[in-house]
């Protein structure tokens, strides 16, 4: 099932030049970009993204972290792209992700793990960060030429 999840070039991946790279990954799995904005996030956009956190011991220390330079924000569509994008992302601590993920071959700890997509576990996560960094009219609906080889 076509659908859209949002991932987020975190800032440590920004500062490293990473953010092309990781375009890429998602292009060359044949994902659709349809939304993209390059932002820092405050701190009350910040502790509302990662609401879910809230009161736990590393909570202060993410909002710090994601805020502290900018980051790219964006939208992919495609079959299954959530659960995709995560397979990519690899685990949330580097040290467990796989060669070939993108924390698994970029990231350096649990803190700076590159990026960010919404959790498949999490139904509807994917909605809810949507529209916390986009409008409706920032996203961007289109096809691709190669349609039928590409999502
Ligand atoms: P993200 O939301 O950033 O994509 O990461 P995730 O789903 O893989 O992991 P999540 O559980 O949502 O945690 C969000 C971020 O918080 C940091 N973290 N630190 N025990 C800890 O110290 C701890 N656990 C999580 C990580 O930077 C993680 O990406
Ligand atoms: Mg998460």
């Amino acid at each position: 099932m076509s659908e859209r999840t949002f991932v987020m070039v975190k800032p440590d991946g920004v500062q490293r030049g990473l953010t092309g790279e990781i375009v890429s990954r998602f292009e060359d799995r044949g994902l659709k970009l349809v939304g993209a904005k390059f932002m820092q996030i405050d701190q009350e956009l910040a502790e509302e993204h990662y609401g879910e956190h809230e009161g736990k011991p590393f909570f202060d220390g993410l909002v710090e972290f994601i805020t502290s330079g900018p980051v790219m924000a964006m939208v992919w569509e495609g079959d299954d792209a959530i659960r995709q994008v995560r397979r990519m992302m690899g685990e949330t601590d580097p040290a467990d992700s796989a060669p070939g993920t993108i924390r698994g071959d970029f990231g350096l700890d649990l803190g700076r793990n590159v990026i960010h997509g919404s959790d498949h576990e999490d139904p509807g996560s994917n909605e809810r960060e949507i529209d916390l960094f986009f409008d409706e009219d920032e996203l961007v609906d289109y096809e691709k030429v190669d349609e039928g080889w590409l999502y």
